[in-house]
């Protein structure tokens, strides 16, 4: 029997791995033979302390004039594949036809790279004349390939996501020259104000201890490997945040020791995001974001906002699509999740913005593909095209929280000291972030979840006691979303230190004809999270006065979107997101990574709806039809 049951599994494992070997082998069918169309070269490129950068560098085998190099920097290895051409190659395909150098390059410390690597390496001390950072590489590196790569016209272009956002970011502060063209693209802008690490000080916990992890472990790229499948019940069971070190990381990740010792706001991260050293648009560059980017919407949003302050001569430019991190560099873009555009947004982005976009500015051809900020509005799933993002015309108008669960555009009148909702929150039964199981970050064996969570349908934590609920009635007439959505919310806990999480929902008709997996969906338009110790200064946290009504204000961040006539308008409270991000304890301790476990106590949450406290979500409603 045992040996038949054996049988059986060696078999399904085969069926699995011959799937998979075939959608393999079709993919590669799809892809062009590149070493038919590309030289390939590899150099070591000298940085001016010496250390050498891994560097390749692909020609076209047609190029019959000189042509500009597009670059790209990463951390996570540039080699690989198919003859030994870079995979990189295959993002830059829908660039092929106008005619570029391709260089691809491993940034100090990783790969091929010489040096020592240093998560997101801030500028170095401007009174350091040899000091070097990712900027300085990317001016050396410029500087190398203008002089020594055959057949270019002198004119650089360089883009990249995240990471390689990041990096293409830093080529923008003293940048060489011959740089013509930047796109950074959902770069980690501030990984304590809004990205990767933490938002508004709430630590992101799985996402901290896997990417450290990966990045850090003195195995290169390891994925850690969990003894379960369920990440929720993996870091439920991993308790106070002084286990990971005592039981798993043994001090010996950099990161995840930079997270203990910098739970605030400090000079540590301040140096570390962009703006320290990004102060002026330079160089032309197409920030590029993600509606639904579970990594890195604030970076580039942020990068975008900041670069408009000194772009007099108009160089600063902005795209945002339905996508999630990155996915506007893969696939056709026309659904994410169970949510359809109608479009292929993502081969429109790259076909139609992208790729006219570096022509015109290092082939002098065309014309631009945008005038200054692009998006794609969901709901109308159109493209609008505004001169100012947010547009300046919006009208901030609130959804206020009033009783029965009832949401309105109307502001409170009761004067009752009783007009308030109240949720219990426990730290020992936190709210999944996502349905459970809660699988890896980056799983190696299947697609994960982590990718599409974010349009994740609400309703699975709807009934929760500890998740409370506002919602309109059905629209009677559209209502169009278009710039900064910001929670103002007056709240008591009984606690001494809370997390607020806040949810802006677009609840869809019960029934939908088209696409019965629609009917009642809950479709996150917005969200953030605040933590209530962070509320008065960012920097040094304070305790909350038990007991006492308290005022917040929640960067919802930018949206624009259209609540359809019929659909809801819904607004989610809960007080925990786990595991990605870490438990409050809710008594306020000095430092949360080093709090002991009777420091984590449950509290009763009130959000208040009363003349007096008129708790609401303020959105900004522009005109049907605006921007398009
Ligand atoms: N979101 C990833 C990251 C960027 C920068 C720092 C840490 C993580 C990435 O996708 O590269």
């Amino acid at each position: 029997m045992k040996r038949i049951r054996r049988a059986m599994w060696v078999l399904a494992a085969a069926v699995v791995l011959l799937a998979v070997a075939a959608r393999a082998q079709e993919q590669q069918e799809a892809r062009p033979d590149l070493s038919k169309l590309f030289d390939k070269g590899e150099v070591m490129i000298p940085a001016r302390d010496g250390v050498k950068l891994h560097t390749e560098i692909y020609t076209p085998r047609d190029a019959k004039e000189a042509l500009p190099i597009v670059m790209m920097r990463t951390p996570y290895g540039i080699s690989a594949g198919d003859k030994g051409y870079s995979r990189m190659l295959y993002e830059n395909a829908d660039l092929f036809a106008d005619g570029y150098i391709f260089v691809f390059q491993d940034i100090r410390g990783r790969y091929g790279s010489e040096g020592k690597f240093e998560m997101n390496r801030p500028l170095h001390d401007p009174k350091d004349t040899k000091g070097v950072d990712e900027s300085t590489d990317t001016y050396d590196t410029i500087e190398w390939l203008v002089k020594n790569v055959a057949k270019n016209n002198g004119r650089v272009g360089i883009w990249g996501i995240s990471y390689d956002g990041f990096l293409a970011a830093m080529a923008m502060v003293n940048p060489h020259p011959a740089l013509k063209a930047v796109s950074e693209q959902a770069c980690m802008g501030d990984a304590w104000m809004g990205d990767d690490f933490f938002h508004n000080g709430a630590f992101r916990l799985s996402y901290g201890f896997e990417y450290a992890e990966l990045m850090e472990s003195p195995r290169e790229n390891f994925n850690f490997s969990f003894d379960r499948f369920d990440m929720f019940d993996w870091f439920l069971r991993l308790g106070v945040l002084s286990h990971a070190n005592e039981r798993y990381l043994h001090g010996k990740i950099p990161t995840w020791n930079n997270f203990v010792a910098h739970p605030a706001y400090d000079e540590f991260w301040k140096i570390h995001a962009i703006e320290a050293g990004l102060k002026e648009a330079k160089v032309p560059n197409l920030n590029v974001a993600g509606w639904w980017d579970q990594e890195d919407f604030y970076g580039p949003m942020r990068t975008y906002a900041n670069l408009e302050k000194t772009d007099a001569k108009h160089l600063n430019y902005l795209v945002v699509g339905p996508w999630n991190h990155g996915g506007w560099s893969r696939s056709a873009g026309n659904a994410l999740g169970e949510i359809p555009f109608g479009s292929d947004t993502a081969l429109y982005f790259r076909q139609k913005v992208e790729a006219p976009w570096f022509a015109y500015w290092l082939h002098d051809k065309g014309s631009l593909p945008l005038k200054e900020a692009l998006l794609f509005q969901t709901g109308s799933d159109t493209w609008t095209s505004f001169d100012a993002w947010p547009p300046r015309e919006a009208k901030t108008e609130g959804l206020y929280f009033g009783e029965n669960g009832t949401l309105s555009f109307d502001a409170p009148k009761t004067e009752s000291r009783e007009a308030f909702d109240a949720y219990e929150s426990d730290p020992a039964h936190p709210v999944p972030y996502r349905h459970r199981p809660v699988d890896t970050t980056y799983p190696e064996d299947h697609p994960g979840s982590w990718y599409t969570w974010l349009v994740q349908d609400q309703r699975f934590v709807n009934d929760r006691p500890d998740v409370a609920t506002w919602q309109t009635e059905e629209l009677q007439e559209d209502v169009t979303l278009a710039g900064q959505v910001t929670a103002k919310l007056y709240a008591s806990t009984t606690g001494t230190d809370s997390d607020w999480v806040v949810k802006l929902i677009d609840v869809y008709p019960q029934k939908v004809e088209s696409d019965w997996k629609l009917s009642g969906f809950e479709l996150m338009i917005a969200d953030e999270i605040f933590r209530g110790r962070y509320r008065n200064s960012y920097e040094k946290p304070e305790a909350i006065v038990a007991g006492e009504v308290t005022p917040y204000t929640i960067d919802l961040h930018t949206a624009d979107h259209v609540f359809l006539k019929g659909h809801r308008i819904m607004v989610q409270m809960q007080s925990t997101w786990f595991p990605l991000y870490d438990r409050n304890p809710q008594k306020f301790v000095g430092n949360i990574f080093e709090a002991k476990e009777p420091d984590y106590q449950k509290a009763t949450q009130r959000i208040y709806r009363s003349k007096e406290y008129p708790s609401r979500v303020e959105i900004s409603v522009v005109p049907e039809g605006a921007g398009r």
